[in-house]
């Protein structure tokens, strides 16, 4: 809705505080007071019993809103997590949606009523479906920021979580990643001071900003609470990122003003004094006294524009809260990706009558397969040439192939977690853990993350790649933690086709990339290539079979 026009008899400040013009100080008051009445709509729907999850943005609003504000609307990337009403709002999505979503009712479009309300996804704003999980959300957007790193684009990764997300591994993994490769990534830490009960002195010994700082980051911290502060701080530093300065950290400063979810009550462990300490920064009750002082609105319009907001989130809420739920027959639709695969098999060329080795195989119909499609990128620990991995898989890839076949740190989080982001950015990663019993570390983004986000998000987004994983076999001579055979682990979260296990022969070898990278044409894929030994397994010629092809 367009901010209404100020009248012109009264005196107009020049700016509301330095640099800020005041119809810049409307908007985001207009945006805040929207937030605000949602939140109060959401909380009459949690009491009557028709939301199962809320988590109030409360405290966190002005943040948000600033960064809708800073960054560019169907143009930058956002990763939330589950406490971004306000940047919702503040990006513009339709409140029927925000409801939708909070009610989990027919013609949510952020999840069709299958993902937890609070966790908000849209195309057209580009906001990618988030999971309940604390922290997983950087790598992926690290992911993201690779693509738009690799075609060149000035777009920026937002990406944002709690300070107590800030202790997961995969945080540090993604700072590193991010700095390493001067990705364009904002991470946002809103700092409220607590995780559900947990202070942040008993979660974190360091500043924030400054373990930030020790990647080699750019990084400030502000106060989140305020707006002036953030806007003049951030808007230059935004916009390095945006030229190709790296990425940037931001430490806010905020307050909880609520408790930390609807299953949580924080008077159980907060005393009065700290939650009347929050509640005096409450952002909303600030910017509206900033207003009164800059005589931006008198009282009367205060309250005209009060109502007037309120009228409007009510009536959307009400229309929404008639909708029915959605049709129980599609909540299982979205699993996998509806293209078929069709594989069409040419004449064999002859190559060679040398003995060959699965290995051999399989990097060759890698390469084929990288020939055929230029979005194929690789990585994985030792798989760039001269090693070209740990078995020689990718060997030769990387001067075929510049710039498509890299080392990643070691870290198996990040080489699946970025996968996945790289993914959604429109590149087919295929990607290699060195072996089975090291996957581990990636079964986060393996099982909740990447088989499940086609499904959560109604086929919004999608993220094609292929995990290829060495099992069994290499060392001999006694039971070694490389080789039990990892066909037990869960290869197959529903989302993730996993392929011909092991390649009985070279010749299957061969073909199995192709299956691999036309199997995931839109669905994630978990290839274990078994007994990866250097030793010939059969004999016989080596032959190529191209070409396997999605059904269009
Ligand atoms: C991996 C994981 N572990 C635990 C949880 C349970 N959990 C949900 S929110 C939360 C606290 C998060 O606090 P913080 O990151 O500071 O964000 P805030 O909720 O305060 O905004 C916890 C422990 C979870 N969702 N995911």
């Amino acid at each position: 809705m367009a901010v209404r026009k100020l009248p012109t008899e009264r005196p107009r400040p020049a700016a509301a505080g330095p640099g800020v013009k005041p119809e810049v100080y409307l908007k985001l008051y207009e945006k805040m007071l929207r937030a605000y009445f949602v939140e109060e709509q959401c909380r009459i729907f949690v009491r009557a019993g028709k939301c199962s999850f809320y988590a109030s943005a409360r405290g966190h609003e002005k943040v948000q809103i600033a960064m809708s504000m800073l960054l560019q609307r169907g143009k930058d990337w956002f990763f939330p997590y589950y406490r971004e009403k306000a940047l919702m709002v503040g990006l513009g999505m339709p409140l029927d949606q925000i409801f939708l979503g909070m009610l989990s009712r027919q013609g949510d479009a952020n999840s069709l009523g299958r993902n937890m309300s609070e966790h908000f996804s849209s195309r057209e704003l580009r906001v990618i479906s988030p999971t309940a999980c604390t922290g997983t959300e950087f790598l992926i957007a690290v992911g993201m920021a690779k693509a738009i790193l690799a075609d060149g684009r000035d777009e920026i990764v937002y990406v944002s979580g709690g300070e107590g997300s800030t202790s997961e591994g995969e945080f540090f993994e993604a700072l590193n990643k991010a700095q390493h490769d001067r990705l364009p990534v904002l991470f946002l830490i809103q700092n409220n001071g607590y995780a559900i009960s947990v202070p942040q002195e008993q979660q974190t010994h360091s500043r924030l900003d400054e373990v930030a700082r020790g990647f080699g980051m750019r990084s400030v911290r502000v106060d989140g609470t305020r707006f002036t502060e953030m806007y003049h701080t951030l808007r230059p530093l935004i916009e390095d990122v945006r030229r190709g300065q790296g990425p940037l950290f931001v430490e806010a400063m905020v307050v909880r003003i609520d408790s930390h979810s609807s299953s949580d009550d924080q008077t159980k462990y907060r005393d009065a004094k700290d939650m009347e300490e929050a509640r005096r920064k409450d952002p909303l009750a600030h910017t509206e006294l900033r207003i009164r002082e800059l005589r931006l609105l008198s009282d009367q319009e205060i309250e005209e524009w009060r109502a007037r907001v309120k009228t409007e989130v009510e009536e959307v809420a009400r229309r929404v809260d008639a909708l029915p739920y959605p049709d129980p027959s599609t909540a299982i639709a979205d699993i996998y990706s509806p293209n078929r695969v069709v594989v069409e098999e040419g004449e064999p060329a002859h190559l060679s009558d040398k003995p060959i080795t699965m290995v051999e195989a399989i990097n060759h119909g890698l390469s084929e397969e990288m020939q055929r499609n230029p979005k194929i990128v690789m990585w994985g620990e030792d798989i760039q040439d001269p090693k070209g991995g740990v078995f020689g898989v990718t060997r030769g890839l990387t001067e075929k192939f510049p710039g498509r076949v890299e080392n990643s740190p070691l870290a198996e989080a990040t080489i699946v977690g970025t996968a996945q982001g790289m993914a959604i950015g429109g590149y087919k990663p295929v990607v290699e853990i060195q072996f089975g019993d090291y996957s581990f570390p990636g079964y986060m983004q393996m099982s909740n993350e990447i088989p499940t986000l086609r499904w959560r998000s109604a086929s919004a987004w999608t993220c094609p790649m292929v995990v290829r994983v060495a099992v069994g076999g290499y060392i001999r001579g006694g039971r070694s933690i490389r080789r039990p055979p990892r066909r037990s682990t869960p290869t197959r979260p529903a989302g993730t086709s996993p392929t011909r296990a092991t390649p009985p022969t070279p010749r299957d070898s061969s073909r199995a990339p192709a299956a691999w990278t036309t199997r995931s044409c839109s669905s994630s894929t978990k290839a274990c290539t078994g007994r990866c030994t250097r030793r010939p397994r059969s004999r016989g010629p080596i032959t190529s079979f191209r070409s396997a092809r999605p059904a269009p």
